[in-house]
């Protein structure tokens, strides 16, 4: 499967070691189109528009030619929101965990019934959803 991973970057990085570890597992048996969502070395300050456009179009191009959205929604960022309600309309299948013992999720994600929310309170609880959903129940 071709998986669109979605966290946040400048909603900031506090999840980034969990994201790094969430595509690590997936990439064992899945195509994660993303991985750079992971990366600890991300240059956060570096912006300017042509680059923020070039990285729009590569993300929108890259949503529309994946099976899955997986998001990772305890720090909420803009763009990961914006990544939901476009895959949403491309009709591409969205799930969306979050730690509910640190967040609470807006209520524009919960209360859409498109929408397949996992809250988890441990990082282990995440693991065999997403074996799951990607279909390879262990
Ligand atoms: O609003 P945020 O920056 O937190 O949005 C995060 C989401 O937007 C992620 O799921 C990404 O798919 C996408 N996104 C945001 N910034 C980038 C990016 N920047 N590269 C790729 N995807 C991005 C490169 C680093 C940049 C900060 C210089």
């Amino acid at each position: 499967m071709k998986i669109y991973f979605a966290g946040s970057i400048r909603g900031g990085r506090v999840d980034a070691d969990l994201y790094r570890r969430l595509i690590d597992h997936m990439r064992q048996t899945d195509d994660v189109l993303t991985e750079h969502i992971g990366k600890s070395d991300l240059n956060l300050m570096e912006q300017g528009r042509e680059r923020d456009a070039k990285i729009y179009d590569q993300d929108t191009a890259w949503l529309r030619e994946s099976d899955v959205l997986i998001g990772e929604c305890t720090c909420p960022s803009l763009g990961v929101g914006y990544e939901l309600a476009y895959a949403e309309s491309r009709g591409i299948p969205c799930h969306i965990f979050y730690n509910s013992s640190k967040a609470q999720l807006s209520a524009m994600l919960t209360g859409n019934p498109y929408f397949h929310i996992h809250p988890y309170r441990d990082e282990q609880e995440i693991y065999p959803v997403l074996d799951r959903i990607l279909g390879h129940d262990r």
